[in-house]
C-alpha cells in the first residue's frame, strides 16, 4: 500500500466512510480535530486480530498469545520509529492524550514537584492539559501560570515568561485545537534548556501527529502525548512518549496485573518501562490498529501530508474570508497553522450553523472545543470549527462555504 499524495480521490477510496451519505447528501467530513476517519488497512488490521489471533498479550505461551504479543510489540516499535524515539521502551500505551498527561501529572508530578513550584501552561490549552495540573496544584500547593495569547493567536513572549517564572515544568500544545497555531516547540525547548536548572517540558501532540512530521529527539522535549484516533487509528488508545531516564525514575501510575515483577501481601516490585506503566489487559486491537495507522501515514509521508494540507487550508481561508460577517480566529499564515479553522458568523450561534450544515451532509464541530479559558479570553462562548485531514478536497470547502451562505439566508442574517 504505497499511496501518493496529490491523488486525493485515490486516497479517499481507502476510507469507506467517506462514501456514505448523510441526510441524502455526500458526507463532507470536516471534524477531523475531534477524530479522524479510518482507512481500510486500519479496519482490516483490527478485524484480522479478532478473526485470526485474538489472545491476551505477554501472558500465554500458546501460538495465539505469541502472535498477539508480537503484533502488539511490533506496533510499539513502529510507533517509536514514526516519532523518532531512540528506544521503543519509551512508548507507553495509554487510553489517549488525556490519560498520557494524567500519567505524567500523577506519577512524575507527585514525585518531583514540591509546594511552591511553578507549572507554566498557556491560555490555548485543551482541558486535558489544564485540569490534571489544576488537581495536582491543589493537592501539592503549586503555582499555575499561563503564557498569554496575542489577538492573532500566537503565544505572547513565551521565552520571557519562562525566564521570569523559572517553572519546574512547561506544558503546552504543539498545535492548538481551536486557533490551529503551530507553536514553536523546538525553539522554546532550546531556550528552556539554556536555563539552570532547566524546566522539564511536556508537549500535547494530539493535533500535530496526523498533520506534521514529529521527531521527539529533534524537538528535545521530555514528554510528548498523543491520541491514536486523531491520526487515523482507533479510539481508546494513545501514547505517552518520555525520555527513558525520566520514565525509569517515575513511580507507577495505575497498578495491577502485568506491571509487576514480584507481589507479596504488603508490597510489590515493578517491571521495567514500558510495562511498569501498562497495568491490566491493554487495548490490544487498538494498539495493532494504531500500528497500521502509522504504516499508512508513513507510506503517504508526513512532509507530503503537511504540504497538501497547507494548500487546502489556504483555499479554505480564501473562501471563508470572503463570507461577509465571518471572523476567523488564529494565525492568518497557513505555514503557522495546523488543519483547524475556528470561526464565528455574526448573528448566528455556532450550534445553529452546525445544524444547518449537517443538513447539507457537512460535519463540523461547534462549542468551546474543550478550551473554555481560550474562548473566554477571546470574549466568546463558542465557535464553529472546520478541521481538515489529507483526504479533504477543495470541492468540500466550496460546499462548506455554500452551506454557510445558506445558513445565513435560512436564519435571515
Ligand atoms: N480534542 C477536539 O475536538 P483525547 O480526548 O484524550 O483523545 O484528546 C484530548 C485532547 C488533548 N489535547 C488537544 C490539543 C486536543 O485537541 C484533544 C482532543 C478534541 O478538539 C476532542 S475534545
Amino acid at each position: 500500500m504505497k499511496q501518493k499524495m496529490g491523488d486525493v480521490q485515490k486516497i479517499r477510496r481507502d476510507f469507506p466512510i467517506l462514501h456514505r451519505k448523510v441526510h441524502g447528501k455526500p458526507l463532507v467530513y470536516l471534524d477531523n480535530a475531534a477524530t479522524t476517519q479510518k482507512p481500510r488497512p486500519v479496519i482490516d488490521a483490527i478485524s484480522k486480530y479478532y478473526e485470526e489471533y485474538n489472545a491476551n498479550v505477554h501472558r500465554g505461551i500458546h501460538a495465539l498469545a505469541e502472535e498477539a504479543t508480537a503484533a502488539y510489540e511490533g506496533a510499539r516499535s513502529r510507533v517509536a520509529e514514526f516519532i523518532g524515539a531512540r528506544n521503543s521502551a519509551e512508548i507507553i500505551f495509554t487510553r489517549g492524550t488525556t490519560e498520557a498527561i494524567n500519567l505524567v501529572a500523577y506519577s512524575w508530578g507527585e514525585k518531583f514537584l514540591k509546594k511552591g513550584d511553578t507549572v507554566l501552561l498557556t491560555l490555548m490549552e485543551h482541558h486535558s492539559n489544564l485540569v490534571p495540573w489544576q488537581l495536582l496544584a491543589q493537592r501539592k500547593g503549586l503555582n499555575l501560570e499561563f503564557i498569554p495569547v496575542t489577538a492573532e493567536g500566537y503565544l505572547e513572549d513565551p521565552e520571557g515568561m519562562i525566564r521570569r517564572l523559572r517553572p519546574k515544568l512547561v506544558a503546552f500544545t504543539h498545535v492548538s485545537n481551536v486557533l490551529g497555531t503551530v507553536n514553536p516547540v523546538r525553539k522554546l525547548i532550546e531556550f528552556a534548556q539554556t536555563l539552570n536548572p532547566r524546566p522539564y517540558t511536556l508537549i500535547d501532540g494530539a493535533q500535530a501527529m496526523a498533520h506534521l512530521p514529529v521527531n521527539v529527539a529533534e524537538l528535545g522535549c521530555d514528554f510528548y502525548a498523543f491520541s491514536s484516533h486523531k491520526m487515523m487509528g482507533p479510539t481508546g488508545v494513545g501514547v505517552l512518549w518520555g525520555k527513558k531516564e525520566i520514565l525509569e525514575e517515575m513511580p507507577p501510575f495505575l497498578a495491577g496485573g502485568e506491571m509487576i515483577r514480584e507481589v507479596f501481601l504488603r508490597e510489590s516490585s515493578f517491571k521495567d518501562i514500558p510495562h511498569k506503566f501498562e497495568a491490566g489487559t491493554p487495548h490490544i486491537s487498538g494498539v495493532i490498529g494504531l500500528g497500521a495507522a502509522v504504516d499508512y501515514l508513513s507510506a503517504l509521508g508526513m512532509e507530503n501530508i503537511r504540504r497538501s494540507e497547507e494548500k487546502v487550508l489556504e483555499y479554505a481561508f480564501k473562501k471563508l474570508e470572503a463570507v461577509p460577517g465571518l471572523t476567523i480566529y488564529g494565525p492568518r499564515n497557513s505555514a503557522d497553522r495546523g488543519g483547524v479553522i475556528a470561526f464565528n458568523v455574526a448573528g448566528i450561534h455556532p450550534h445553529d450553523l452546525a445544524t444547518v450544515l449537517d443538513q447539507d451532509g457537512v460535519a463540523i464541530r461547534s462549542g468551546n472545543h474543550c478550551a473554555m479559558p481560550l474562548h473566554t479570553h477571546f470574549k466568546i462562548n463558542a465557535s464553529a470549527r472546520a478541521s481538515f485531514a489529507f483526504y479533504n478536497t477543495k470541492e468540500e470547502i466550496d460546499i462548506l462555504a455554500e452551506g454557510i451562505e445558506r445558513a445565513k439566508k435560512l436564519l435571515k442574517i
